[in-house]
């Protein structure tokens, strides 16, 4: 099973997105020990089973409630596949806090849904998507999931096994450089 994590700050559109995502075939968790509830649904991308779990709202890794501390422990427990991250497009900046910390902290192949694209264009905020692209180095996707616009780019399993693919390389890169490191090291000392 191929497993999502829909993380970004609150009231950005996450639950409609993860509703965009898997359709009725959902369940509703109480997170263990506290209030909190989050949703998981199953849906098909691409031929693949997949596993997609809307994490409550947070606006950074290092906690100020109970909900953005479950977001975190969710994060470290599930083991994703992916990270989706949904960002208001009317507020990259605060948006991109966020997913700078999660790419910073955790090594997970991360795409990012910028939503509200419709309340953006709207009020003729410009975003350049291909110089964040660029920047970032991973997809960026413009969506209004509340009329499902992007979705179908959000979803596409080509794309997300090439974020993964691509993650995967840089990770073999980054092991090489620390060996190559150690044998340095070791040169030095010998
Ligand atoms: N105009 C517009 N409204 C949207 C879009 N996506 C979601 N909304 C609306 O934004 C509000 C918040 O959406 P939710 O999906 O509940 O947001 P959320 O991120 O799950 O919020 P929390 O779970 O509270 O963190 C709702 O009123 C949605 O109908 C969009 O792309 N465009
Ligand atoms: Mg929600």
């Amino acid at each position: 099973m191929f497993k999502i994590l829909l993380m970004g700050n609150p009231n950005v559109g996450k639950s409609v997105v993860f509703s965009r995502l898997t359709g009725a075939n959902v369940v509703v968790s109480n997170y263990p020990g506290t209030t909190v509830d989050y949703t998981k649904g199953y849906t098909k991308i691409g031929g693949e089973e997949v596993e997609v779990i809307d994490v409550p709202g947070t606006f950074s890794l290092e906690p100020k409630d109970v909900a953005e501390e479950i977001a975190l422990r969710m994060l470290k427990e599930e083991k994703p596949d992916l990270i989706i991250d949904v960002i208001d497009a009317t507020k990259l900046e605060r948006g991109l806090y966020l997913a700078f910390e999660i790419m910073e902290k955790f090594n997970y192949p991360l795409i990012i849904d910028l939503n509200m694209w419709d309340i953006a264009v709207g009020k003729g905020i410009e975003i350049d998507l291909k110089k964040l692209r660029e920047i970032l180095g991973i997809p960026v996707i413009p969506t209004v999931a509340i009329s499902g616009e992007g979705i179908k780019e959000l979803a596409d399993m080509e794309r997300i096994k090439k974020v993964i693919m691509a993650k995967e390389k840089k990770s073999m890169n980054e092991h090489l450089r620390e060996i190559l490191r150690r044998i340095k090291e070791g040169v030095k000392d010998a």
